[in-house]
This record gives C-alpha cells, sequence and structure tokens, in this order.
C-alpha cells in the first residue's frame, strides 16, 4: 500500500458522488422525538454553542453521570470527592502518573489494588514530564466542567429504537475527559448479569493498565487529542450526530425477488476508507460492541479509526450492543492524529490538522457507519442461507439512506474487506454481500482491496460479470444459495464463489 490509489471505472459511469458535493441543505437543528440535542438550538441558530439547560434523572435509560450520583445520607457525594481529587495541587501542577493513580482511586476504592495503570507510567517515563503533566492537568480541568457542559439527560441508545443524539465537541471533550479519569460509575464491570453487561467499556481504566506497544501508541494519541481539544487555538467548536439506526421487519428486503441491478463499483487496490474514501459513507468494520477492543488490545481496522478520531470513543457510553437489524452511523468526526501501521505496527506520529469543512449543524463532513459482521469461528459457517440473509440485513441497514434525502444527494459507499480479518470471512463473499445491499439501497461502492492486488483483479472480473450478464439482486442471491449447497456437498473440491458464478454463467474462469 502507499502508492497512489488506483480506480477502475470499466463502465466511464463517472466519479463516485462525494459530500460535500452532493449535500442537500439540512433542515434547522431541532430536537424531536427521535432525536436529542444535548445544546440550545435557539442559540445555535444564533452562532452559539450553549448546553441545552434540561433535566437529569438516574435510570437505566440515561446515562448514569458522574456529578448526578444520587446522595446518600451522611456521606460525601462521589462527585465532591471527584471533584477534590481532581483539583489536587499535583493535578492542576506537575502530576505524574503516581499523582493519577492515586487520584483515579480516591474514588474507585474498590479497585485500588486490581489497576494498574502500567500504561501510564511507562508513558510518563517514556516522554516529557512537562508535557504529561500539562496535558494531564487539563483532562483535569475539562473532566471538572461536567456540571456546566451536560446540564440534561443524555439517552441510551438500546436495541430495537432508531435515535439520534446532537452534541458538541466540546461536550464530547469532557465526557471523553471523565472517561480518562474513571468517573463513570457502575461502568467498571461487564461481567454477565451486570447492569452494563450489554454496553461497552467507557472507563479507560483497561486503556492505562495494561502496558504493551499498542497502548502506549494509543495513549500517544489520546494525549494528542487532549491537547488539541484544550488549547484555545485549536479546540473544535462544531458538533457531531450519533445516530443508531434499527430497520423494523416491514422494511428487510426480500432478497431473491429483489429486481437491482448492481450499481457501480470502483475498486482500489491502495489506499484507505478514512482517507481515499473522504466525502464518503465510510464504513467501520466494527464489533458489536461499538469500538471493539479500542481501549484494550484491539488495533485494526475499528480500533485504529477510533484512535484516530478520539470522539468516536464517545459512543461507548451510550450504545448498547447492536443487533442484527442495526448500526450506528456518526457524522461529524475529526481526525486528530497522523499514524502509520496496523496491528503490531501501528504507530502513532504526529497531532493532525482536521481542515475538513463543515455542514449547516457546524459537524465535519464526514459519516462513518458501524456495522459489525458475523465473527466465524469456523469459516465455512458463512456458507449458509441464514448467515448470507443476516450479513446482507446488516449491510442493508448500514448503507440504506435516509428515506427523506433523494439519492442524488447520497454520497456512495467506502468499503472494503469488512468481516474478513478478525472476523474471518470470505472476502468475494462479503464483497458480492456488499455490492446486493448497495444496489438495494441505490449507492455506489468504492471498493478498497488493502493492497490485495489478486483480490482486486478477481473483483474487477466478476463485477464485470454480473454487469455484461445484468445479473440482478435477486439472480445473484439464488446463486449464492446454490453456492453454499456445492460448498457444503464438496469438502475437497470446493470452487471459490467468483469461479462458481462464472460457471454457472457459462463463463470459464479463464475465459474473463
Ligand atoms: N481501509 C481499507 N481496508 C482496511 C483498512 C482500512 N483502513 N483497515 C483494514 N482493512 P478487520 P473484521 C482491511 O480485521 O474482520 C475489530 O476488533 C484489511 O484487509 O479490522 O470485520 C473490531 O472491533 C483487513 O484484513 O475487520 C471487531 O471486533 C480487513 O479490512 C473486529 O475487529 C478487515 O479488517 C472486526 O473484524
Amino acid at each position: 500500500t502507499g502508492a497512489e490509489a488506483q480506480s477502475s471505472d470499466p463502465w466511464g459511469e463517472g466519479k463516485l458522488k462525494k459530500e460535500p458535493e452532493c449535500h442537500m441543505q439540512l433542515d434547522k437543528l431541532f430536537p424531536n422525538q427521535n432525536h436529542t440535542v444535548l445544546i440550545d438550538t435557539n442559540e445555535f441558530m444564533a452562532g452559539r454553542i450553549v448546553p441545552h439547560k434540561g433535566q437529569h434523572v438516574w435510570n437505566s435509560h440515561f446515562v448514569k453521570l458522574p456529578h448526578n450520583y444520587p446522595l446518600q445520607n451522611g456521606i460525601e457525594s462521589r462527585w465532591a470527592v471527584t471533584e477534590k481529587a481532581l483539583k489536587e495541587r499535583k493535578l492542576t501542577r506537575g502530576a505524574s502518573a503516581k499523582d493519577v493513580e492515586m487520584a483515579i482511586k480516591t474514588y474507585n476504592h474498590k479497585h485500588k489494588t486490581d489497576w494498574r495503570f502500567n500504561t501510564l507510567y511507562r508513558f510518563y517515563e517514556s516522554g516529557s514530564r512537562s508535557y504529561f503533566s500539562s496535558v494531564i492537568s487539563k483532562i483535569a480541568q475539562l473532566a471538572l466542567t461536567l456540571p456546566s457542559l451536560v446540564q440534561t439527560k443524555i439517552p441510551m441508545l438500546r436495541q430495537n429504537q432508531s435515535h439520534a443524539i446532537t452534541m458538541s465537541q466540546e461536550q464530547i471533550a469532557c465526557l471523553l475527559a471523565n472517561a480518562f479519569f474513571c468517573t463513570f460509575p457502575h461502568r467498571n464491570t461487564t461481567q454477565p448479569g451486570s447492569e452494563y453487561s450489554n454496553f461497552p467499556t467507557i472507563n479507560f481504566s483497561s486503556l492505562l493498565s495494561n502496558a504493551s506497544p499498542r497502548t502506549l501508541q494509543k495513549l500517544k494519541a489520546i494525549f494528542y487529542y487532549f491537547n488539541t481539544v484544550t488549547e484555545e487555538a485549536t479546540k473544535p467548536k462544531g458538533l457531531v450526530t450519533f445516530e443508531r439506526i434499527c430497520l423494523s421487519q416491514s422494511e428487510f428486503p426480500n432478497w431473491s425477488k429483489q429486481k437491482e441491478n448492481m450499481t457501480n463499483l470502483h475498486v482500489y487496490l491502495n489506499g484507505f476508507i478514512e482517507k481515499e474514501g473522504q466525502g464518503m459513507l465510510q464504513v467501520d468494520f466494527a464489533s458489536n460492541m461499538i469500538g471493539g477492543g479500542v481501549l484494550n488490545q484491539g488495533l485494526v481496522q475499528e480500533e485504529i479509526r477510533f484512535i484516530q478520531c478520539p470522539e468516536l470513543i464517545v459512543a461507548r457510553l451510550f450504545t448498547e450492543k447492536l443487533g442484527d437489524n442495526e448500526c450506528l452511523k456518526i457524522t461529524g468526526a475529526q481526525v486528530y492524529s497522523n499514524t502509520t501501521g496496523y496491528s503490531d505496527s501501528f504507530q502513532c506520529n504526529s497531532p493532525h490538522t482536521d481542515s475538513t469543512q463543515r455542514d449547516e449543524w457546524k459537524r465535519r463532513y464526514c459519516q462513518i457507519v458501524a456495522i459489525d459482521a458475523i465473527k466465524f469461528d469456523d469459516p465455512r459457517q458463512q456458507y449458509s442461507e441464514k448467515n448470507i440473509k443476516r450479513e446482507l440485513l446488516k449491510a442493508y441497514v448500514g448503507f440504506k439512506g435516509d428515506p427523506q434525502i433523494p439519492t442524488d444527494y447520497t454520497p456512495a459507499i467506502a468499503t472494503g474487506n469488512w468481516g474478513c480479518g478478525a472476523f474471518k470471512g470470505d472476502p468475494m463473499l462479503k464483497a458480492l454481500i456488499q455490492m446486493m445491499a448497495a444496489a438495494v439501497a441505490h449507492r455506489d461502492l468504492a471498493y478498497f482491496t488493502f493492497g490485495n492486488k489478486k483480490q482486486a483483479e478477481d473483483l474487477k472480473r466478476t463485477y464485470k460479470l454480473l454487469k455484461s450478464h445484468k445479473v440482478t439482486v435477486g439472480k445473484l442471491y439464488n446463486l449464492l444459495l446454490d453456492y453454499c449447497k456445492h460448498h457444503h456437498h464438496h469438502h475437497h473440491h470446493v470452487k471459490s464463489v467468483s469461479d462458481y458464478i462464472s460457471e454457472k454463467m457459462g463463463v470459464h474462469p479463464s475465459q474473463l
């Protein structure tokens, strides 16, 4: 990878649509029953970003915020203890890793012995002490602004409901500063049966604990992020929307009956979804627990994206595990770090200045959609009708545009080997599934093969065949079901899905 991206456009059907060029003007920003806005929308119309003043509640439908912790008779409030700890002289000037650990443990006694902070110590020892303590003091101050920045309840994005939350980048930064200092109550365990077992973790305790080259690189990026958001000159002044989209049964396509032909497909051998896919709907190869292992050791596509754009991490605070018919779409996230490499070779190199334009709601033109593929412990499991249908539905809920917006105003999709790394899917089968979902959603695709030349060639050939034979989604679906049977019956001489399809259409693979 690294070389300039090359696109194939065999049909000469032109360019893939991108934002902001294809952007359709938005209505005024206004809350409704499906959209919670954490800033005051009247003030917003006047050009100011001011927190919305609403009410707090303490129940399972809303985020349990640390400054809203119920008071107990005779005991100092948890937030008062937190405030004191974060205002400690040491944290405001000249803090060491030890000071941070001590502060966090004052309001997390239960973890006095099991939380270790090795990453933080390593990071502290390996870099400039003054940089460390100056960023730490800014994170602590930012965390303390929570009561003034978040003055209303934040709904949980629970399963089986479509709902969006729009908040300011400043509010996100403040929530993440609290996550860094592990102030979120009830969120330190996700053991089965615990209150948040169906949610990802949010407190940064595991990231700060498990020292490894990976977590050190992550922490470096996190420090860049906090440094950028706390400097007056670089502070982001916009909004971000997190939208859980849930399809109801009546909206599920009937795959074997769909009459659509394939939409345009541009295959890129090199390039990255987040870079060359700018302006398109960018796919996050997600875990059903949004962000996957970002606060742990995970460092593949999703985690890298979340580390480059830490604002995405706040989704973990309120997004319940994704169901098969659901996705999470995030609009407006910003890139804060330049990184290279992947997995063990991943490195965070420098802070990034993001100059992406903003829409009318002051959100950066950046749309990311999190869809989680199935993890196939045994890759043979993927060749079944049930699993193909599940992956089609998941891709479709992610790709389906807003019904209010005509497809002319809907950007193309930037994707690649979704579900084919950690989750062990078959890249050709997954590409066909994504092509079918995109066809039903009437959107074009940019497909990045991440440097795999053979795959890029195969994909272009198979696409050409489907186009020239005017194969519809329904027809392809039925071919895939036939292929499942073939796969089932032939353990040893099993054909690849692309060879199987071309043979079925009377074309010998060598003729392609
Ligand atoms: N742009 C384009 N293609 C990429 C990029 C990129 N930036 N990064 C990777 N690829 P993987 P999965 C290609 O394994 O199998 C995480 O822990 C590359 O070919 O990240 O869906 C999540 O939280 C790579 O092999 O996705 C989930 O738990 C392939 O995409 C789990 O991994 C798949 O990337 C998801 O695993």
